[in-house]
Formats: C-alpha cells, structure tokens, sequence
C-alpha cells in the first residue's frame, strides 16, 4: 500500500469538481499544469481565474520533502512555529552529508559517525512532528520521492531545487526555500505567482544511442540557464509515452538547471507500470478513476500553439546524444560535433572519471543500459581508460541490482560503488589529487556542472552526459570519442565498436529490499526531547532578525559588485561547508567567496571601505557589522542560479547585508531573500549595473514609501562626489513587505500572524 494512499484518494474526489470550475471560470480546454494548479488552490473550489507571470496565488500542497543539508534550518526555523505536528505529509532525507572515498560500506560509516549530532537532530525532530524519517544510505530524495510519494496530479514542495524529479509521476513537484516549507508544514497558504507555460512536442522515439537525458540536454541548450524561468514546461506527444516513468523524472528533474518553476507530463502506461511495480497499484486504481483529469484536455495537445506561452518542437528519432558543459548545463554539443567543439575550445580531451549516479540518473534503468556497455568492454577485453563510480539512487535500486548482478558486472571494471546519496554531484568527494588543481576532464550524469562543484578543483571540467555516454566516454578514456562512429582498441590490438545500449526499464524479477531505511515517526510525539548542545559547531538555534527600523537606509557600503555567473554554489559553496548548513554564524564565513568581484577579477578578494585594504567577502562584512554600516550586494543576470539553499539568503541577512540588486534573479533565491527580510532588488535600467564603482556609498531615497509596483530609488555616491540615482524595481506584494518589515516572514508565523 502506499504512503498516505487516503490523501491521495482525497485528491482524487476533490479534483472534478475543481477542474470542471477552473474551465468554466478560464472558458476554454485546459492545460495539465493548470488543472494541477486550480485543484490545489488555498480557497478549494476556484472562484476567479489567474493571469500567468503576474498574479500572485496561494496554493495547498500535498506534501513536503526536506534534504539533510536544508532539512536542518527548515526544521529549525519550524520549531520556532509553535506547532504540534506537521500540518501536511513531511519527509526528510539524509543524502547529502555522505562523503564518497573508498565505496559505500565504510563511507556510510565515516558520514554516521561524522555526521551523528546532525542525523541525530533530524530524527529527533522528525520524530517529535510526526515527519517520516529516511536514514543515511536510504537513497537520494527525489528516487525515494518518485518510488514511495510522488504521484500523478499531486502538488508538492520540498527544500531542494530538484523537487521537480517527482514530473516524472505527473505530478507538479516544486522546489523552494526551508521558509516556504515551513509555511506549508505549519499549515499555512503557500505563495506562488502563477506560472507561464512551456509546451515541449515530443514527436518520434528515442533510438539507439539516445536517451531521455538528452531530451533535456537539448531543451537546456534551447532554453538556456535562465529560459524557463517563472515557466512550468509541460511535455507530451507520442515521444512522452514511449519513456519510461524514471527517464521522464530525468528530464523534469534537469528543468531545474533551465530555471523552470517545475516540469511535468500526463499520466500515461509508463507511470502504471512505475507505480505497479514500485508497490503502489492502489495509486494506479485511483488515479485510473479520474484518468482525464490527470493530462491535459485533448484540444491542448492538438493545437498546444493555442493555450503554451512557448511551445518547442523536439523529433526524438532525429535527437543525437549531448555532452553539456563545462562549467554550465546549457552548453549542449550533439555528440558528432564534440571533436571540433573540444578541440577549437581546448578542453582537456582525456576523460578521468566517469560518474554514474545523482538524482536525476540513478533509477533501475540507467543503471542496466550503463551496464549493458560495461559488459561489452569486458567481453570484448578492452580495458576501461578512466575510473569508474556510481551512486546508486536508493537502497530498493541497490539491493536489486546487486541481485540482478548488476553490480558485479560493475565492479569487474573497477569500478567504486559509493553509498545511495548525492556524493560527488554536491562537492561530497575527496577525489585524490583534486588539491592539485590539474586541469582535467571528468563526464558524468549529473545535472549541475558548475565551477569547483564536483570536487572543489576549478580546472576540472565536468561534462553532462546520459549514464550510457558516460559509460561510453569513460571507457575509451576519451571526450572526444563518438560511439555511434569511433571504434575502441582492445587488449588485443584489435578494433572493437561497441553497440548501442540496452536495458530494463524496470526489473523483470520485480525490485526488492531488505531494509529500505525509513524510520517511521512516534504516533505523538509531544514527549519527545530534541537537544541543541550550546557548544555545537554543527547547529544553532535560530535568533529571529531585527524588524525593520522604518526609516531609509543611509551610508551602506558596496561590498560587492560580482561579475558573471553567481549562482547558489558561488555564495554558499557547498562540500566542505555542508557540514555547517545547520550553523547560520559558521556557514555565514562561506558568503559570497566564490563570486567574482568585478573590479580584480578574482573571488573572495574585496575592497574594505573602512580602511582601503582588500580582503575576504565575509571577514569585509563582519567588520561592517561590528562597525554598525549597513552594505549592499550588486549583481549580474540569473543571480541566485541553481539551489534552493536559503543559507544563500540568511547568510547576508545575518551579517548584515541589506539588500541585494542585480540584473535578474532566479525564482527560488529571489523568494529566499523576500522571506528572511532583505531586500531582493533588480535594475530599471540593465545599464546602471556599470554605473556601480568600486567606493561607492549607497543612500535609499524612498524606502519610506515601499510599495507593490513602485520602483526605489537609490543613490549611489561615488569616491569623487559625483552622484548616479537610478531606479530599482521589485516584485513584492502587500504581504511581501510585511515580511521586510517584520524582519523575516518567520517572525510574522512565531508572532501568530
Ligand atoms: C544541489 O544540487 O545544489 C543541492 C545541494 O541539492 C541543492 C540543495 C542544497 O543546497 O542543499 C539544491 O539543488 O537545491
Ligand atoms: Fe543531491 Fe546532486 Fe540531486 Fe542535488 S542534484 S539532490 S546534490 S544528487
């Protein structure tokens, strides 16, 4: 049976009734995203219909899911909700906090004992909530969200970007800040501004040597990091049925990497089979009732032109595989074009590691088509030229593979099978001689590939690539190689060319598993104790931020202008520093470190207005604060990419930054700085971004006047005397200020408001 099988049913009634009223009150046939969205509205039945990328909605979602790494400040700030229980369905999942060494066994025994004060709060804490507890080694979140929760037509959040994985159901699974989650959890109304939509056709059928994953490498090469932003992309057409329910979770899991709010396709056969074989044929048979309500309306997918705000056309019989990167998703170069690509940008054309795993490649079936290729090197002799790892998804995937002898056919290449976790996708790595800093090359399935993220080295060049390619690239040790044209030596001397992959979509012999590693919560749990040691350099609880004094802010200091790519990862870098994500004063010392100061070029090397010296970003910012200046954070396009991570957001809050103004924002960062009280700013006019100097003094002009739709107006006061005011627009909302205002949108929950 499933979790939470009697919500699900609940769903299931209520979504007729709503549907039929949302095409009434919208007047013509409606989308998937849009039926999801009015069924889950905060006010049950629809009463009015909303206009994409301007109204703000508040939303009911079915669940919640927390990582380790986030978990631990979304529960932290829960705890200062007052609440008994969890309001809505909660999980939480160590996967995170696994560093990959020597393989799974003693890894996870290093993380438990490294890690025991963190995993221990979060069982405690789950425990006393009522939360459903995954323990180290269970698996990555979004495969034990899409195996044991996610379901068609369902609306759930969780504190990770990669939320959205849950698509692959046909659910609309979206990633937030640990504040939103909160919000949901303490049984409150959460706030979306009412998505775009994308359609994506997908005509003809994977072949060969293609696989969902390049879907999404190509829809990232089109739409780029920032395309899909404030956008639900929607897929169908008769490519979207012929996947397989986990390689549809693929590629909604990489619309992260695009910007998009989530991805999401029809319920379909594959989703039947998925959820049958996973244990679930009590989702199948609800769902099977209200079948029509679970895609869209029929007139949608025939002339999808009429109701997507962009519609993409992709022939899947035609598609090639891609290699993305380096260094961004959204560099995609078809297969066929990467001897040129590479050898014109000079990329390091020797492959070192080819690594199978992370979120959005870890199911059954990437691991049987990887293996399929294994296994032809190996009976083909040929020695693999790079080293080899994987990740499993989840211990349900694991157990069943090494019963399927999948595992072993692995490791008679060598390769390393780390624990069921994120390991080398988040920084968890010691890769030996990464401190050297070589320039080299590593291919793998992940879905981010920015700067230093693998393993901290920023010359290594990460590359994106189906599990199958990777398997491919990493045994002929090359880049540059082309299986579907190039051939391999072997031991022998003789020229081998390998077939295209294969593989089960689903076990044949069924999944199985001994201990999953789920911890169910007490039953009541209001005697159970969670302790924070005073002493503790992994947690902190959490002291509420200043309310806003009501006046302008005069005099902040510009404590830097970042330059190019910003992401989540170049303000709060995870690896080493996850271990401090639970630890707001300790993390605080990562701020910013990676961003590239615009005036020197170089990261983590600013100007200290108080003396003229130049030093780190954080050590800059903490003598601001002792010294009572306020400051202010400039940046450039898509600023905030990647994570959900609100460390990104608390961090300048609790140091004392002010205000943040850039030329864009990508959605979740922007609503991380709203809700811990900062102001989240982007420029009126792009060009100002040049006006900003290096010694500048920033006056608000009209902050007094902070309004829905109305721009501030600023003043930059530079070195010389001379003066630029420009203008900075927001999208707060009435409620939004509330937040700024009150100092945080948790101190509004802790006062009852
Ligand atoms: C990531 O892939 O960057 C992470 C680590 O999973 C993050 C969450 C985090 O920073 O903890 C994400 O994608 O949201
Ligand atoms: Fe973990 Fe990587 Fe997925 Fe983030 S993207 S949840 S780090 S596997």
């Amino acid at each position: 049976m499933a979790f939470d099988i009697e919500m699900i049913k609940k769903v299931y009634e209520t979504m007729p009734e709503r549907v039929n009223k949302a095409r009434e009150l919208v007047g013509r046939p409606l989308t998937l995203s849009e039926k999801i969205l009015y069924s889950h509205l905060w006010e049950r039945v629809p009463s009015q219909k909303f206009e994409r990328a301007k109204d703000y909605v508040d939303f009911a979602p079915d669940r919640v899911a927390c990582q380790d790494a986030t978990a631990q400040m979304a529960l932290l700030q829960f705890m200062h909700a007052g609440k008994e229980q969890v309001a809505v369905p909660t999980t939480v999942h160590c996967d995170h906090l696994i560093q990959a060494k020597v393989g799974a066994e003693k890894d996870l025994a290093v993380a438990n004992t490294q890690s025991k004060e963190v995993f221990d709060f979060l069982s405690s804490v789950s425990n006393r909530y009522g939360i459903g507890f995954w323990k180290p080694g269970s698996g990555i979140i979004h495969q034990i969200i899409l195996e044991n929760y996610a379901f068609p037509g369902g609306l759930m959040i969780g504190t990770d970007s990669h939320t959205v994985n849950a698509g692959g159901l046909g659910m609309l699974a979206i990633g937030v800040g640990g504040a939103d989650a909160v919000d949901v959890m303490s049984g409150m109304a959460w706030e979306l501004k009412f998505p775009k939509l994308i359609g994506v056709k997908l005509t003809g059928k994977l072949n060969g040597w293609t696989a969902p994953k390049d879907v999404i490498l190509k829809v990232a090469d089109i739409l780029t990091v920032k395309g899909g932003t404030g956008a639900i992309v929607e897929y169908f057409g008769e490519g979207a049925k012929s996947m397989s329910a986990t390689g549809k979770g693929t590629i909604c899991n990489m619309g992260a990497e695009i910007g998009a709010t989530t991805s999401t396709f029809g319920y379909d056969d594959s989703m039947r089979r998925y959820l049958a074989a996973t244990g679930r044929q009590d989702v199948v048979d609800a769902a099977d009732q209200v079948a029509s309500y679970l895609t869209a309306d029929p007139e949608v997918y025939a002339n999808p032109e009429q109701y997507f705000d962009q519609l993409i056309e992709i022939n899947l019989s035609e598609l090639e595989p891609h290699i993305n990167g380096p260094f961004t998703p959204d560099r995609g170069t078809p297969v066929s074009k990467m001897k040129e690509e590479a050898a014109s940008n000079g990329w390091p054309l020797k492959v070192e590691w080819g690594l199978i795993g992370s979120c959005t490649n870890s199911s059954y079936e990437d691991m049987s088509r990887a293996v399929s290729i294994v296994n032809q090197a190996v009976a083909n002799n040929i020695t693999p030229k790079a080293e080899f790892g994987i990740n499993p998804g989840s211990e349900q995937i694991r157990y069943t593979i090494e019963r399927d002898g999948i595992i072993e056919a692995f490791e008679k290449m060598g390769t390393k099978v780390f624990t069921n976790a994120c390991g080398p996708c988040i920084g968890q790595w010691d890769r030996e001689g990464a401190d050297k800093q070589e320039r080299n090359t590593i291919v793998h399935s992940f879905n981010r590939n920015f700067s230093k993220r693998a393993d901290g080295n920023p010359n290594t060049h990460a590359f994106v690539t189906s599990p199958e390619m990777v398997a491919a690239l990493a045994i002929s040790g090359r880049l540059d190689f082309n299986p579907l044209t190039d051939t391999l030596l072997n031991d022998n001397g003789e020229e081998v060319k390998l077939t295209p992959p294969y593989g089960d979509e689903l076990p044949t012999k069924g999944f199985d598993v001994e201990d999953p590693g789920y911890q169910a919560p007490a039953a009541d749990g209001s005697s159970v104790q969670v302790v924070v040691s005073p002493e503790s350099q992994r947690l902190q609880l959490l002291e509420p931020f200043q309310p806003w004094n009501g006046q302008n802010i005069n005099g902040a200091k510009l404590l830097i202008k970042a330059e190019g790519k910003c992401t989540t990862d170049h303000i709060s870098m995870a690896g080493p520093w996850l271990r401090f994500r639970g630890h707001l004063d300790n993390i605080s010392n990562n701020m910013l470190i990676g961003a590239i100061n615009f005036f020197n070029k170089e990261a983590n090397k600013v100007k200290n207005q108080i003396d003229g010296t130049y030093g780190e970003v954080p050590a800059v910012q903490r003598q601001y604060k002792a010294a009572g200046i306020p400051s202010v954070v400039v940046g450039d396009h898509n600023y905030g990419e990647g994570s959900s991570r609100e460390h990104a957001a608390m961090e300048p809050r609790h140091l004392g930054v002010k205000a943040v103004l850039v030329k864009s924002f990508a959605r979740i960062h922007e609503t991380n700085l709203k809700k811990q009280g900062m102001l989240g700013l982007t420029f009126a006019n792009e060009a100002d971004y040049d006006k900003i100097q290096e010694d500048d003094t920033i006056n608000f002009l009209d902050l007094t006047k902070f309004a829905p739709g109305k721009p501030l107006t600023l003043e930059f006061v530079h070195a010389d005397g001379t003066k630029d005011t420009i203008l900075a627009n927001h999208t707060y909302n009435n409620s939004q200020i509330e937040w700024f205002k009150a100092g945080s949108a948790l101190n509004l929950i802790a006062a009852g408001k």
